[in-house]
């Protein structure tokens, strides 16, 4: 017999259209030679609001809050590799970060408050994680610009697994524009 799940491990991301997923793919080999842990193409993101360990009870009081959300489609340019010094990590990163993007992150957190979850309080940092492991020194640098029309956003369960986690997009919403 299966125990029920109680709880989940959620965040919310936007999700690139397959197109910018085929084209992130493609250029893999051009941003970093060296091999390390590449992110699946379908599993690339970037996390708005990470959630944690969600108690499957308040997944519907989730929903409802951020279904109200009036929040502005726009366009965001990936065009800066960074990593962590140490850390093995390359992101994709946009060097401007675009007004919409963090109105967005704020009408969500704003719309959790009083839901009992232990949301990230630290400044939000936009990325998109490439590569982990990466077992060489790694330049950060300016890239071509990646133009992505972000128009909607969504909720997501990580599940782990033995290798890549497995990502499902359980509810998507609508962006206005
Ligand atoms: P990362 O790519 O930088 O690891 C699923 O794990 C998503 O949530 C990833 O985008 C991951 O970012 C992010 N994430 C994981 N733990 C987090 C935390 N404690 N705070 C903020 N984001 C987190």
């Amino acid at each position: 017999m299966t125990a029920a799940v109680s709880s989940k491990r959620l965040f919310f991301a936007i999700w690139p259209q397959k197109k910018i997923r085929e084209r992130l793919e493609r250029s893999r080999k051009d941003y970093c030679p060296h091999i390390g842990r590449w992110t699946p193409a379908e599993n690339l993101h970037v996390t708005l609001v990470f959630l944690g360990n969600v108690a499957v009870r308040l997944i519907p009081s989730i929903e409802a809050a951020v279904s109200g959300i009036d929040a502005r489609a726009f366009n965001l340019d990936l065009d800066w590799l960074r990593t962590a010094p140490g850390k093995g990590m390359v992101w994709l990163a946009p060097k401007e970060v675009p007004n919409e993007l963090l109105e967005l992150v704020d009408a969500l957190k704003s719309s959790l408050e009083g839901l009992d979850l232990e949301i990230e309080k630290r400044a939000y940092r936009p990325h998109l994680t490439l590569i982990r492991k990466l077992p060489a020194p790694f330049e950060p640098r300016e890239i071509e610009p990646i133009p992505w029309p972000v128009r909607s956003f969504t909720l997501v369960e990580s599940r782990p697994s033995r290798g890549a986690s497995e990502y499902l997009r359980a509810r998507i919403w609508r962006l206005r524009g």
